[in-house]
């Protein structure tokens, strides 16, 4: 009676053999595809620039018209250098950083605070590709920026 238990086993082994392979395909296509295509291959030297982040200053004062807000106002960032950028609220207002168009990085996704930078916090936001994004404050929209990242020239 060996003959048909081997046999049951062999059906059985070949049963999970397909489930395995199946299971691998679907993993393949519907999780590990879609990630390596979202997320692009970026450089190290970009993902860990050699400053730890380039500072924004929201200033005292910001929320009133006329005052300066973002400073430095229209920065140049570099690829490689100083790509990390943090927004500092050191006004005594919530403020936003909203894209004036929806923006998005290749890598970092979607550009923007979620919800307002309470008065001490702080908003970052890593660049991985040459970009120039104009932004303002959603509550107060006379506060305008813009931030231009270029390629590293070395
Ligand atoms: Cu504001």
């Amino acid at each position: 009676m060996s003959a048909p238990a081997s046999s049951h086993a062999y059906g059985i082994g070949l049963i999970a053999l397909i489930v395995g392979m199946s299971a691998t395909v679907v993993f393949y296509t519907s999780f590990y595809l879609p990630e390596s295509l979202a997320r692009p291959s970026v450089s190290d030297h970009i993902l860990h620039p050699e400053e730890e982040f380039f500072l924004i200053d929201i200033v005292p004062g910001a929320v009133i018209e006329g005052n300066e807000n973002y400073v430095p106002n229209k920065p140049e960032v570099l690829l490689t250098i100083n790509n990390n950028v943090r927004w500092i609220n050191n006004d005594d207002t919530a403020h936003t950083v909203t894209p004036d168009h929806r923006h998005a990085d290749a890598y970092s996704g979607d550009f923007g605070s979620s919800g307002v930078i309470m008065p001490g916090e702080e908003y970052e936001f890593l660049f991985t590709e040459p970009q120039v994004v104009s932004y303002h404050c959603q509550p107060h929209p006379w506060m305008t920026g813009e931030i231009t990242v270029g390629k590293s020239r070395f």
